[in-house]
């Protein structure tokens, strides 16, 4: 795994180097198909001939491996026992001794991208009917809330009691929307914008009418050098003959020096209030994976502060001397959606690299697993490593992964009223999958998944809104849209 970007040519030459010694130098026939270090030709030379180049199926008694039945995660399993162990009576070999668990996992990731691909051909996108989009609960009409380009690269969104909305801009402003029309919020802390860095999440305190208080996620830049870390501040509008104004500012969170840092990736975060004192809030792992285990590090955890930035006394690592006091857990990748649902249960979704997108239920000092597991591939098409712990591993295996990824970003909670049959539910975001699911999960389970909304852009914020309808923060285009129940 490469943990920084190399700028120099010495960099580079050391890169191609690793890559060199990796090639197997074993000449027995078993090692060949380990030689088809790309998960895709791993496929087509050893599968491909039953299954069919795109899994159509027909060769060798096969049946298609691209149904809607097969394209679930409860299958993730038997998948991958099937081709470990073969399929005996069927005529299937079993792989497991010439392919390694990462390969045979790769293969499994591999079938899923044409089973999406190809569900993705046949079914199409959710559309609308004389403007009525009709989903499995709910008939909704999409509103523009703010027109294309007003707001570059809106982030997050959130509202102040008086049904003004707050959205942040990435590169760094954060407006005041009122009817339609924003107004830049005058002295806003500095953020740098660095690759998914900027200005992150907007948080209006519960008790925002007695107390004022506004929170910001940004990318603090560097004293003195490139690079930056996420920090986590408090502060309060003042208006002055009508214009907002950012004051009485208080840090609540700030990493050491130290943990700066000039990568482009993986910056959390969103800020949540459980109602009882406390704020939580992710940090991504800033493309170190190995850091996401290591608890003296900031990078990839999930944080629990008191409102005002002390350390709550029953926070799981302040006894040890080594951790950072105010994680809550870790082994997180890049968490980019955060909230707590209507039963007080705190919930991400998170990146995986490519595939294994997660949404997680976020326990007290729980291990989320990465960089050890994942149920992902590089981006590169190559084996990365299993999604199951080993033995004597403990990791908090996701609720719902998405394979492929969809590039989660963006979760909330439908409350009601808008849209009374999905009350409970997570409203899920994906950048990549432009796309808006909505999970239903019992008893730690998923029981429910639906695509609401595919192909408008990329989604950023799913924010329910206090009128009852679902705000979408879009991407290219940067927009803001939102669903109004159209149920007749
Ligand atoms: C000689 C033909 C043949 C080859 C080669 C082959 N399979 Fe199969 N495979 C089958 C047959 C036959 C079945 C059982 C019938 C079916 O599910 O289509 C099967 C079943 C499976 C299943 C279970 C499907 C399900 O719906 O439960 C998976 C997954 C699978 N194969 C993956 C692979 C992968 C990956 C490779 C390459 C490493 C591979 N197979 C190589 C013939 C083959
Ligand atoms: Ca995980």
């Amino acid at each position: 795994m490469t943990y920084r970007i190399p700028l120099l040519a010495l960099g580079a030459s050391i890169l191609v180097a690793c890559a060199s010694t990796r090639v197997p130098s074993d000449p027995s026939p078993k090692a060949e198909s380990q030689r088809a270090a790309n998960v895709t030709e791993l496929y087509e030379r050893n599968c491909g001939n039953c299954h069919g180049m795109n899994g159509e199926g027909g060769g060798g008694g096969t049946k298609s491996l691209l149904s809607e039945e097969k394209f679930d995660q409860k299958w993730d399993r038997p998948y991958f026992d099937a081709i470990k162990n073969g399929v005996k009576d069927a005529g299937m070999e079993a792989y497991g001794e010439s392919l390694s668990d990462p390969q045979i996992w790769a293969l499994v990731v591999h079938i899923r991208e044409m089973q999406a691909r190809y569900l993705r051909q046949a079914n199409g996108s959710p559309k609308a009917t004389n403007g009525v989009y009709r989903s499995k609960y709910h008939q909704f009409r999409i509103e523009t809330v703010l027109e294309r380009g007003e707001i570059a690269t809106p982030w997050a969104i959130d509202w102040l009691p008086d049904r003004r909305m707050l959205v942040t801009s990435r590169p760094g402003p954060v407006y005041l929307v009122d009817n339609g029309k924003g107004q830049e919020i005058e002295g806003i802390p500095d953020s740098v914008e660095i690759g998914q860095g900027g200005m992150m999440d907007v948080a209006v305190h519960p008790d925002y009418s007695k107390n004022g208080w506004i929170y910001l996620a940004f990318t603090d830049p560097a004293q003195g050098k490139r690079g930056g870390m996420t920090k986590i501040v408090r502060g309060k509008l003042a208006f002055q003959s009508g214009s907002p104004r950012w004051t009485d500012q208080q840090t609540i969170f700030q990493c050491a020096a130290d943990t700066y840092s000039t990568s482009g990736v993986h910056f959390g975060c969103r800020i949540v209030f459980d109602g009882k004192g406390h704020v939580f809030f992710p940090i991504g792992e800033r493309g170190s994976g190995s850091l996401a285990q290591n608890l003296s590090k900031p990078n990839g955890k999930i944080y629990r502060v008191n409102e005002d930035g002390s350390i709550p006394k029953d926070n799981p690592f302040v006894a040890d001397k080594n951790a950072i006091p105010a994680l809550w857990s870790y082994g997180h990748r890049n968490p980019q959606g955060l909230i707590f649902d209507l039963d007080g249960d705190l919930w991400d979704t998170e990146h995986g690299p490519r595939g294994g997108d997660e949404v997680n239920r976020i326990v007290r000092g729980a291990n989320y697993g990465w960089p050890l597991v994942a149920f992902s591939i590089n981006y590169n098409d190559t084996p990365l490593v299993t999604p199951w712990p080993k033995p004597g591993e403990k990791f908090e295996m996701p609720v719902f992964r998405w394979l492929p990824s969809i590039g989660a970003c963006g979760l909330d909670v439908a409350r009601g009223p808008g849209f009374p049959n999905w009350k409970g539910d997570l409203l899920a975001g994906g950048l990549s999958g432009a796309n808006m699911d909505r999970i239903r999960i019992k008893n730690g389970k998923l029981v429910e998944r639906e695509e609401i909304v595919h192909g408008l852009g990329r989604v950023r914020e799913v924010a329910y809104g206090p009128d009852g309808h679902v705000y979408i923060a879009l991407n290219q285009p940067d927009k803001i849209i939102r669903l109004v129940q159209a149920d007749r």
